[in-house]
């Protein structure tokens, strides 16, 4: 029984640590300085059943450290996958999330002077010249300071450049307006990181949900990012073609009188084009509903 306890003490701890987010994974949607304190966030990714997640606002320090007399809040997701595009409200960091638990360490007072928060791994807490952990920034003081020296100040770290955000000048609530909430999480995460589409004011503001929605993959970032075709222009009989996802593919090539010259599911990564005049054709390239279409020279 021990044996099966600590196999599954194992398995748990790996499961955990594979579930880390990765730095930009959130971004902040909302901050309230005003009572009650609170901020708001999306996730971009699926959220696996009780993840923890630390929000601290303590500044960050030109050494690489975190300055450390201020106040950390913690958020722990449900106990089932929150779907990315998700918004979680934290109404009050005292007990109030629209989802999952919130608590603090009965330190956490955002300054109505300025005062920012950061939002990071608690199994992999910034520091020591490892700012992986990080997942998303918010600094309501003004632009970012080179260093902090107080607990209205604070540097931006260096793995939050474009996964933060600041609002200047300096003021006591903000929030995003929502003006983008359709999107890749690229795009999504671009407008809510631009402090030109938040809503300031130093009266407290209901934190909102935009109802965002994250689109896949456009046809172009396919392209770009997953396939490859090789030697193009050709002369020795045969093209590789390269997927990242090493799926099976659909290839059609087609002369430039649009016929159809080659139909074939491609599972070894070569297309045998040894049957071709020299020409220029185009290949079309289609995994599930994705498609592609590149054009091929042969010589
Ligand atoms: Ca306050
Ligand atoms: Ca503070
Ligand atoms: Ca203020
Ligand atoms: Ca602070």
């Amino acid at each position: 029984m021990k044996k099966i306890y600590s196999l599954l003490f194992t398995l748990t701890g790996l499961l955990t640590v594979n579930a880390q987010l990765q730095t930009g994974d959130i971004a902040f949607t909302g901050y309230n300085s005003d009572s009650p304190e609170g901020f708001s966030f999306i996730t971009f990714v699926d959220i696996p059943a009780g993840t923890q997640i630390n929000f601290t606002e303590n500044g960050w320090q030109s050494n690489g450290e975190f300055r450390d007399n201020e106040g950390t809040a913690f958020w722990t997701s449900p106990g089932t996958v929150l779907p990315a595009g998700t918004q979680v409200l934290i109404n009050d960091v005292n007990g109030n999330a629209s989802t999952g638990i919130i608590f603090t360490d009965g330190n956490f007072f955002l300054s109505s002077g300025g005062d920012q928060i950061f939002a990071y791994d608690p199994n992999n807490t910034p520091g020591g010249g490892d700012e992986t952990g990080f997942y998303a920034g918010i600094h309501m003081n003004g632009n970012w300071d080179t260093n902090s020296t107080s607990s209205t100040t604070s540097a931006q770290p260096a793995s939050l450049v474009g996964f933060s955000i600041a609002i200047n000048p300096e003021v006591d609530n903000a929030i995003y307006d929502c003006s983008t909430f359709e999107g890749t999480v690229d795009e999504l995460r671009a407008a809510i990181n631009n402090p030109d589409n938040w809503t300031t004011n130093n009266a407290i503001l209901t934190l909102t949900q935009c109802n965002f929605t994250i689109t896949t993959l456009s046809t172009q970032n396919f392209e770009k990012t997953t396939f490859s075709m090789y030697p193009n222009p050709t002369s020795n009989g045969f093209v590789n073609i390269k997927t990242s996802n090493n799926e099976a593919t659909q290839v059609a090539v087609y002369d430039i009188l649009g016929k159809q010259v080659i139909n074939t599911t491609l599972s070894a990564q070569r297309l045998n084009v040894s049957s071709l005049k020299a020409g220029v054709y185009a290949v079309r390239l289609s995994q599930g509903n994705t498609v592609t279409t590149k054009k091929l020279v042969i010589k």
